[in-house]
């Protein structure tokens, strides 16, 4: 299903948002739309670090249904088709879903005692994180056959892929590269706004070396440095889906993929009944998956 483009409302609005979502970042509070009282008054208060990262303006140029009991962990576009890890234990699965109706064309439970979490694509393969169980698993994209499995270090909460390194959150303002047969963490880079750490970093999407994560619990999307860790501007989705028509507080927004024939992000939330595509000004499409990173530098993903 396809909506009329419009220009993200907020992307037009005052300096006052615009630092609210830099706001986030140190309060907790959501970064938009949502709780607008407390969050001017964060975007008042002196700054003692530096100036936050700005909102960046995008445009919704299509919305397609989805299964709105899919509580979305993990998104990732690879090679035409859309793949997604989905949490709660009893409920979790990894499924590859037809991007325009929403159907779930092919789907593995994972075992209910685990929990779902990140997902992403790495030298070919699906790699699918769990929450809190140290296990990571490994599909074939093309059927969704497990193909092994390997420990993690930690909790998984979102992954993507950097210059070849599986990158992964687990809550905090920390991104920890895994590298190597055995997985084993490299390096972590914490990540800052204005000199102030950014928590709770949930579902990540690599386009080159900038980082997209969804800030749990809100509907904040950071673009991240990934070298420096340093945001670099802020998506603020909370406009895309009413509070009235969300389930319930989970329903945050969850989820990133970035869809390199357009080269729009893929975005959505948590039990949230539609996925978009959303088109920022400095972001192109690359049939073969290369990614422009901003400011022009190419890197294979
Ligand atoms: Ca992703």
């Amino acid at each position: 299903m396809r909506a009329p483009s419009f220009w993200c409302l907020i992307a037009g609005m005052t300096t006052g948002l615009l630092f609210t979502a830099g706001g986030f970042a140190q309060s907790g509070r959501p970064c938009g739309g949502r709780d607008p009282a407390p969050a001017l008054v964060v975007a008042a208060s002196p700054r003692t670090s530096g100036p936050a990262a700005p909102l960046i303006p995008y445009r919704v140029t299509a919305r397609y249904p989805r299964d709105t009991k899919a509580f979305t962990q993990g998104l990732v576009f690879h090679q035409g088709q859309l793949y997604e890890s989905t949490g709660i234990r009893g409920r979790s699965d990894i499924r590859r879903i037809d991007l325009h109706t929403g159907r779930i064309l092919d789907r593995r439970p994972l075992d209910a005692a685990l929990f779902g979490e990140g997902l992403t694509v790495l030298d070919g393969r699906l790699v699918q994180l769990t929450w809190q169980s140290g296990s990571a698993f490994i599909y074939d994209p093309a059927d969704l056959r497990r193909l092994g499995d390997f420990s993690l270090a930690g909790e998984g909460w979102g992954s993507t892929v950097v210059a070849g390194r599986l990158v992964v959150s687990d809550g905090t303002s920390w991104l920890k590269f895994f590298a190597g047969d055995g997985y084993r963490e490299v390096e972590r880079v914490q990540v800052t706004d204005g000199g102030r750490p950014v928590e709770g970093l949930n579902e990540l999407e690599a386009v080159g070396e900038t980082v997209y994560a969804n800030v749990y619990p809100s509907d904040c999307i950071a673009r991240i440095d990934a070298r420096s860790g340093q945001v670099l501007g802020w998506l603020d989705l909370a406009g895309l889906m009413p509070l009235s028509q969300r389930p319930d507080t989970s329903a945050v927004a969850n989820g990133i993929a970035y869809h390199a024939p357009t080269g729009a992000l893929l975005v959505t939330g948590k039990l949230w009944p539609y996925l978009y595509r959303l088109m920022l000004p400095d972001t192109q499409a690359l049939p073969d998956e290369q990614a422009v990173v901003p400011g022009g530098r190419l890197s294979r993903r």
